[in-house]
Order: C-alpha cells, then structure tokens, then sequence
C-alpha cells in the first residue's frame, strides 16, 4: 500500500517508482511563486486569452469533477491538482494505448493508475464533458533520457480547440460547409476531413502558436515547423526554436483524431490540440542553461524570480556552485532616522566593503519598540564564485560592515 498525493493505492508488482520520483511528487513548482515556472504559467495563461481563444464565443464556467479542478473558462485556464489517472479512462482510444504505456517510460503505480506521462491524458475525459476550448496545465512523469534539456518530470500545457463549421469556416446563417467526409486516409489528412477542413485547422493551429511563441520570445527569434507523429493527432507537427546554437523543440501539436472526438460523444466539430513543454520555454525566456535549476531550493537562483511578475523581462545570472554563508544584522537606527532612509544606505555599504562576495541583501525584520525606537534586521548571503568561502574569513567580512556602519550612521548593533 502507497500513499501518492493524499490518495491510498494497493501497488502491485508494476510498480516502478524511485525513490527520486517520490520525493519530486511532494513538490509543487507550479505554485512557489518563486518559481520561473510559475511566473511562465501566468504568461501563457494571460497571452492565451488574448492569443490562442481570440473570437471564441460560447463561454462558460464550470467545474469538472472528473480531473479535480477548477475551471474558469472566461479566462480558459484550469489546473491540474492530481498527479494520478486512470489508465482505463484514458486508455479508451486505441492508438493511444499502444504507444504510451510502456513500463519502461510511464511510472506505474499499480497495473490500473500510473503518472501522468502527458497532460493529453485528459483530453478526452473533458472533451466528453462538452469543453469545446480549454487549456489543462500540470506537471508530468516520464522515465526519459537524463540531460540538460530532460527531466523525469517535467510540466505541460495541453490547448485543445474544437470548431463547429460555421465556425471553422465562418460561414452565414443557411450556409453549409461540410467539416466532416467519408474519404481516405493519407499522409496530410484523415479520412474523416475534407481537404479544406484539414487546411483550414492546420492554418489555425500554427498561426495561433505562432503567435504565442512570437508574444513570448519576439517574432524575431527564429523557429520552424517539423513534421510529427502523435497517436491521438493526424498530421501532426512539432514546433523548434533556434536556441543557443540548436534548434530545441519546444511543442507537440496536431490535428485531433476524429475517432477520439467521436468516442467522446462529439461527432459535428473538429479540432487541433496542443501540447507545450513550459521548461523548455522557460530556459529559452529567462536564459536558464540547466533543467535541473527549475528545482533548486537555493535562494540564489528562487530570489532573482521571486516579486518579478510575468511580463518582466529578465535574465538568469549564474549561480555559483560553492555553498553560501549567511550572516544577520541587527541595529537600533539614530532616534531621527526613518526606516526608508536607511535602507539603501545599508546595501550601499555592504556592496562596497564585501564586494563580489555579496550575493544577497534582505531587509529580514523591521520594528519599533515600547520607547520608541526603531530597530532593522538585515540577512546577508555570502558566495564566491570560485571556492568555498570560510564562516571565519566572512565574519570578519561581517564585523567590518557593521562597524563602518555604526561609525557613518550612528546606528547601534543590537
Ligand atoms: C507530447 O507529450 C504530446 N502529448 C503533445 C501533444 C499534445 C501533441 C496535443 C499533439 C496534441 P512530447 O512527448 O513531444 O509530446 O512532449 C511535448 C513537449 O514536452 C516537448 O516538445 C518538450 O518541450 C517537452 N518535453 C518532453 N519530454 C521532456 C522532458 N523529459 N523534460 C522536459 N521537457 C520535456
Ligand atoms: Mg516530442
């Protein structure tokens, strides 16, 4: 018996998770506000709106029981709180299950519930719930290659966008385009679509991603479509970006299979789906050079993310390698001085004694007490980016800011 994100499963001899996974599980990255990740999510979530749903009519708000979310689709966005699924429920498509339950890249839990391996896992639950346009976003788990660009788990954004004919072609009332043909199936369609179906969809997917890529790197930055396969998508494509030398894929999208659409009840519209790697985005937005940082519980990488909001744009600096050494810092200010007046003072003079040293400053605690008196706490992190500083040589470090300090503006150390 296991307990997997508050839930208790029976394990069977298919389960397969490390140790290493378990511990990820416990961890949400999608919500520490610290995170790149998240400040990633809010973006995509802000552009979708504006980029990806533009004109869409026939909003609705809802919840969906069945992946346990919330679901404003004013806004279009949901979250995923579970980590878990059932295989059986996901697995009703054929294609799919030949391709995506490999014990050897899929972590079981029991022969029934494994990770979740891709947020397109719930494609077909919501489009039976009648969801015509919505965006699920999640973490997922693959037993995958181990690099700088590979994570055993990694998180997604699924889009999925279904169009009825007057829709799709935008026809008036009493006009009628047929979405849907008995014809055959070939390498740039399904038997199911007209000729002017697919094209129409295949234009809509890729100038709508297109442009979310442009709203996100700046439609100078180069990218290109290469053909893909999917098993619940015909054709199918995936989206790379030029990035530091290499082109780096970045998404998977195509258009649905009608037998998918059809075995979730929907048999008049057609749609394209999507799915984005928000690491691999990430690292190309910030200039983050290793997937591993996403997980980092240093505060030398969270603290240049953490207050940023989504549309600022920014850079990752390095991080060294070396261990940090933090002091604190109490003083009582001069009876006239206020609490603003001081602040930059204090990281002047840390900067301009520690140097290099410094990797941080925080104004930790700040109060005035029953006489009157007001009285600051300072942290400070100390790095070297080539050896790993001494607590002894940084005391002294230490000491001497304090003391320039106390000499320059008579503040008393408590
Ligand atoms: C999929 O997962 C498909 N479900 C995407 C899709 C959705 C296709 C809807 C069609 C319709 P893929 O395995 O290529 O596709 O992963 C999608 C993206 O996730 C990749 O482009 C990449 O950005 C990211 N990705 C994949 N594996 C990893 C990994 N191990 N670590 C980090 N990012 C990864
Ligand atoms: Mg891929």
């Amino acid at each position: 018996m296991k307990i997997i994100d508050g839930k208790i499963f029976q394990t069977d001899e298919t389960w397969n998770l490390s140790p290493a996974i378990l511990k990820l599980l416990d961890r949400r990255l999608l919500n520490e506000n610290s995170n790149p990740l998240y400040l990633l999510k809010q973006r995509i979530i802000g552009n979708i709106s504006a980029v990806i749903f533009r004109g869409f009519k026939g909003i609705e708000h809802r919840y969906s029981p069945s992946v346990k979310m919330n679901l404003v689709l004013s806004d279009f966005d949901m979250f995923i709180t579970s980590v878990c699924y059932y295989l059986r429920d996901v697995f009703l498509f054929a294609r799919i299950s030949q391709s995506s339950r490999k014990p050897s890249d899929t972590y079981y839990i029991n022969e029934s519930h494994c990770l979740r391996a891709h947020t397109s896992a719930h494609q077909h639950r919501l489009v039976q719930e009648g969801l015509n346009a919505f965006l699920v976003i999640g973490d997922v788990y693959r037993r995958d290659e181990v690099n700088r660009t590979h994570y055993p788990c990694f998180h997604q954004v699924e889009g999925v966008r279904l169009y009825s004919s007057d829709q799709l072609f935008n026809t008036v009332p009493g006009e009628e385009l047929p979405l849907i043909e008995n014809g055959i199936r070939t390498f740039s369609k399904q038997e199911k679509h007209s000729e002017d179906t697919t094209k129409v969809l295949e234009i809509q997917l890729k100038r709508t991603l297109e442009s979310l890529c442009d709203a996100l790197f700046g439609s100078k930055c180069e990218k290109r479509w290469v053909n893909a396969y999917f098993p619940f998508t015909h054709p199918s494509y995936e989206l790379e970006v030029f990035y530091k030398g290499n082109w780096l894929e970045v998404l998977g999208c195509g258009i649905m299979e009608q037998q998918l659409l059809e075995s979730a009840g929907v048999s008049d519209r057609v749609g394209w789906a999507f799915g984005i790697g928000l690491e691999r985005i990430a690292m190309i937005l910030y200039d983050i050079p290793d997937i591993r940082l996403f997980w980092s519980k240093d505060s030398g990488f969270l603290s240049q993310f953490d207050g940023k909001s989504p549309e600022d744009r920014m850079t990752y600096k390095a991080i060294s390698v070396h261990p940090q050494v933090i002091f604190d810092m109490s003083f009582f200010l001069p009876s006239q001085i206020e609490f603003g007046d001081m602040t930059a003072n204090v990281y002047d003079t840390i900067r301009s004694i520690g140097g290099d040293l410094i990797e941080q400053v925080t104004l930790t605690d700040e109060y005035t007490n029953k006489e009157g008196i007001n009285s600051q706490t300072y942290r400070v992190v100390y790095r070297s980016h080539d050896r790993a500083l001494m607590k002894e040589e940084v005391n002294i470090i230490h000491k001497k800011i304090e003391q320039k300090l106390a000499e320059t503006y008579n503040i008393i150390l408590r």
